[in-house]
């Protein structure tokens, strides 16, 4: 806990380690009340050093050392000098072992970071600097070595144990207990050490990779759970042969193994081998899981798999290369799951979800670019900017490479960094190689802050048949970066002639017309760009596919926009326009309630609706309305309750003026049979909980009995929780009741009981916070579990912004004594939930002394953790 103001480590401070670890042995002595642990090291001075101090400095928090010895002599009390963050041994040789026995108290670990209990359960999370819990060690990423772990416990509690690599076979000792040994062959660093020790079963498979190696796959969960696990095995499998056949690369070792535990601070951890997961992304049945959770499920599989090659064969150098490993793992996971499901919808949900969050980063007090360069705690960077953002940055480069040198790129990343921790910068260089193209400027997006804006005109000469797009390009300071550079940026446009279809597009001087969506490259601060042989005024489609992350400003009709929404062929961008004619008429309801709907909007809707061709998951999203904190973010100022109002009035709207086309969509996009979490199936789901979602709106008695009805049914959880989400909302007299119900039918699946959380932290009901507040005392529920925490106090923050933003600031004061108390338990979850309150001045001057007031009081605190004090702090500079 924090004492003096945190330091802050700077990227420009950057040093080759001095020394080197070439082997590492490891030996666990667990039991209930503290464990040991020994270590044996053997370094060597790095001959690529650019600094040279005679004595060995290595890190090391809360350990209790018992022994000490260098090249088998103990180490006097002058040779070594301890402190809070590690252990410095003075004068040592060039080469030598050391090893050392130290004891630590996995038991009372709730910050769940290094060694810890989960239930009846021993877990490990090292990322990014949780190893130094263990033992002493030269914990950073660019000191790889090769470990060998040996696991001794008491056989009847602990009958599994596991750690990274290949396993020896089991020593039955006298004393009720056994010992295994884990040798990995491949040197990793210690964040991606990983040890496992408890009562667990496995379900069994296996993989033949294209080279022939039989790979033995194991998902461990605890028993109650073992009949959950089919859909993370089916989707590991498919990833394995994805990643083979789109990237070339094979799994390494002879097993795979994934352990589900309950405790977890992320959502899953890709150790070598030996993959940590929360439960949330491995258990799943129809009965108990949503739709959402099996795509989850699916793609943090993939993406903790992917990770093998991108993140564990080739590291980050330092941690300020973190989107190195998972920008790019992002972009892949996302490229297999639009593979395995909807391309189209899932590039809608990733757009939706940077935009929502990101682009909201960006905007606020924490923006850092991509690859950022400084920080006082690292685990504050675990940040949607490193993960979604980072994964555009990769993305835009298969943009601008296309697909072959983009896959020539890769290949040539794995082939020249295999076994090395190395930078953004190397990864850029693999692109430029493949691409044959400088990608220097390209480069400003790892390191520039901020969402560009591109201002874009249209004009069209009838005369010349020429149109011209003019395109200027400004990215916001953000702090500590007050001008930018311009940036990089492939913006893939289409034109559309007046009946709607594509035209073929020919820019000055190309012989040729091309194709109908061009790649143009934006790098001035202002360009032109002229196309010819342009029979008609055209409508420009611009940022089809989202082909960068930035903000298009266009000066579109009303009209514009649902023609586009009608007929563009990017489908991504039939979804834009929507969403930027819904904004448009949302603002205009916030300024004034009385302004008028445009017919031609709520036509469109009645016709997507009545298109029976059209894809149901497309239309879903289509036809959801931009989130409430999303429309704030496009406000000077975030009017709460206005933005409420107005987006409850246009569903409500939309409800009376479709209610037979909604009527029409839910009755006939039932899914019957077996539940299936295929695309087609999800997409009818999807569209038909949303239809019930605008007719919930209507407060009529027989909707409500068809929610009721869908509830009862049970056909699977999706359906369950959708109608019970929407019965929370209201004062319906069953609600109370049903909510008991629930409870009592779910009492033992932790998993289930975050969804009840959430959905009543949720609820539109004025009386939610006080409710909020009675469900921190319900028996099911936490703090010391991170889900717990997510599912109540963060549902009810960061989801419900018309009650956590109440004018009274209550909702302000419950977040804060919530931090207060979690900082204690655990800072890394702390410093997430306090950042809910750090966009303070997007507010009214009231609110902002209210939020303003919650801060300081975290900041004055004492003991508050440095995770928590660079967020709140960085918040009120
Ligand atoms: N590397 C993991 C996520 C992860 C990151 C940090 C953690 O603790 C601070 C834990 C997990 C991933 O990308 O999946
Ligand atoms: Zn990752």
């Amino acid at each position: 806990m924090l004492r003096d103001t945190p330091s802050t480590v700077y990227l420009k401070d950057y040093l080759p380690p001095e020394f080197l670890i070439d082997q590492v042995m490891l030996w666990f002595d667990l039991d209930e009340t503290e464990t040991r642990v020994r270590s044996r090291l053997e370094l060597r001075r790095n001959p690529a050093a650019q600094s040279r101090s005679p004595d060995l400095r290595l890190h090391g928090e809360q350990l209790e050392l018992i022994s000490l010895s260098l090249d088998g002599q103990p180490v006097a009390p002058a040779g070594y000098l301890q402190d809070d963050e590690g252990l410095t041994v003075r004068q040592v040789p060039d080469q030598f072992v050391l090893e050392s026995e130290v004891r630590i108290l996995p038991q009372q670990n709730t910050a769940l970071e290094g060694l810890y209990k989960s239930g009846g359960l021993f877990c490990t999370q090292c990322e990014a600097e949780g190893f130094r819990k263990i033992t002493w060690y030269l914990d950073r990423p660019d000191v790889m070595s090769r470990f060998t772990t040996t696991i001794c416990a008491d056989k009847q509690r602990y009958p599994v144990l596991l750690s990274n690599g290949n396993p020896s076979d089991t020593v039955e000792l006298e004393d009720g207990r056994h010992r295994i040994t884990w040798t990995d062959p491949f040197p990793k660093p210690a964040y991606l050490f990983a040890l496992v020790a408890g009562d667990l079963r496995a379900i069994e498979d296996s993989h033949t990779t294209p080279s022939g190696r039989e790979v033995t796959l194991r998902i461990y969960v605890e028993p109650e759970n073992i009949d959950k696990c089919d859909h993370a095995m089916a989707s590991l499998k498919r990833a394995m042969a994805w990643d083979e056949q789109q990237y070339g690369r094979e799994y390494d070792l002879d097993i795979y193994m994934i352990v589900a535990v309950n405790d977890f601070n992320m959502g899953a951890m890709e150790n070598k081998g030996l993959n940590i997961f929360n439960s949330k992304f491995v258990l799943a049945s129809p009965a108990t899981a949503t739709d959402r959770d099996f795509q989850g499920i699916e793609s943090v599989i993939a993406h903790e798999y992917f990770h093998n090659w991108t993140g564990n064969r080739i590291t980050c150098r330092d941690w300020f290369q973190l989107s190195l490993k998972e920008g790019l793992t992002v972009f892949r996971d996302q490229e297999f799951s639009a593979d395995m499901g909807s391309r189209g919808v899932k590039r809608i949900e990733d757009v939706r979800l940077l935009r929502a969050h990101q682009f909201a980063e960006d905007a606020g007090p924490m923006a850092h670019p991509v690859r950022p360069d400084s920080y006082m705690e690292i685990n504050n960077f675990y940040t949607v900017t490193v993960y979604e953002k980072g994964a555009e940055v990769v993305r835009m480069q298969a943009n601008l490479l296309g697909p072959e040198a983009f896959r020539g790129g890769t290949d040539l990343y794995f082939e020249r960094f295999d076994g090395q921790a190395v930078t953004t910068d190397d990864f850029v260089q693999c692109m430029a190689d493949a691409g044959q193209r400088d990608l220097g400027q390209f480069k400003r997006w790892y390191s520039q802050a901020g969402t560009p804006e591109l201002t874009i005109q249209g004009v069209y000469d009838a005369a010349q048949q020429t149109y011209t797009l003019t395109v200027e390009q400004h990215c916001p300071a953000t702090p500590g970066q007050p001008d930018k550079e311009p940036f990089l940026i492939p913006l893939a446009v289409g034109l559309l002639d007046d009946r709607g279809t594509d035209l073929a597009l020919r820019l000055a001087g190309d012989s040729d017309p091309g194709p109908t969506t061009r790649m143009l490259e934006i790098s001035e601060p202002r360009q032109q760009f002229v196309f010819e042989q342009v029979p008609v005024a055209p409508v420009p489609s611009l940022l089809r596919g989202f082909s960068a992350p930035v903000k298009v400003r266009f000066d579109y009709s009303n009209e514009q926009l649902m023609f586009l929404m009608a007929h563009d062929s990017d489908g991504f961008s039939r979804w834009d326009a929507a969403q930027t004619l819904a904004q448009r008429i949302l603002l205009q309801l916030v300024d004034d309630p009385d302004s008028l709907v445009p017919e031609g909007f709520v036509q469109a809707f009645r016709q997507a609706l009545q298109d029976s061709a059209s894809d149901p998951a497309l239309l879903a999203e289509v036809l959801t309305l931009p989130a409430e904190s999303y429309l704030g973010d496009q406000m000077a100022e975030v009017d709460v309750e206005g933005i409420h109002r107005a987006r409850e009035q246009l569903k409500t709207l939309l409800a009376s003026e479709l209610k037979t086309e909604l009527l029409a969509v839910y009755r006939d996009n039932e899914v019957t049979g077996e539940y299936r979490p295929d695309a087609d199936a999800i997409g009818r789901r999807s569209l038909r909980n949303l239809a019930l979602g605008y007719l919930m709106q209507l407060e009529d008695q027989a909707i409500q009995a068809l929610c009721i009805a869908q509830y009862r049914a049970g056909n699977n959880m999706t359906d369950v929780i959708t109608a019970l989400s929407l019965l929370a909302d209201r004062d319906i007299p069953e609600t109370a009741e049903l909510l008991e119900g629930f409870y009592q039918q779910w009492r033992d699946d932790p998993l289930v009981l975050d969804k009840w959380f959430s959905l009543q932290a949720m609820s539109k009901r004025p009386d939610t916070l006080e409710r909020v507040k009675g469900l921190l005392d319900h028996p099911a529920f936490s703090i010391a579990n991170p889900n717990k925490v997510r599912s109540l106090i963060g549902a009810f923050c960061s989801g419900n912004p018309v009650r956590f933003h109440a004018a009274d600031g209550a909702g302000y004061r419950f977040l804060s004594d919530r931090v207060l108390e979690l900082d204690q338990l655990n800072p890394q979850v702390a410093a997430r939930m306090v950042r809910l309150m750090t966009r303070w001045q997007r507010y009214d001057p009231a609110r902002q002394r209210l939020m303003q007031t919650q801060l300081e009081r975290i900041l004055h605190t004492s003991g508050v953790s440095r995770d928590v004090y660079e967020i709140v702090s960085k918040s009120l500079e």
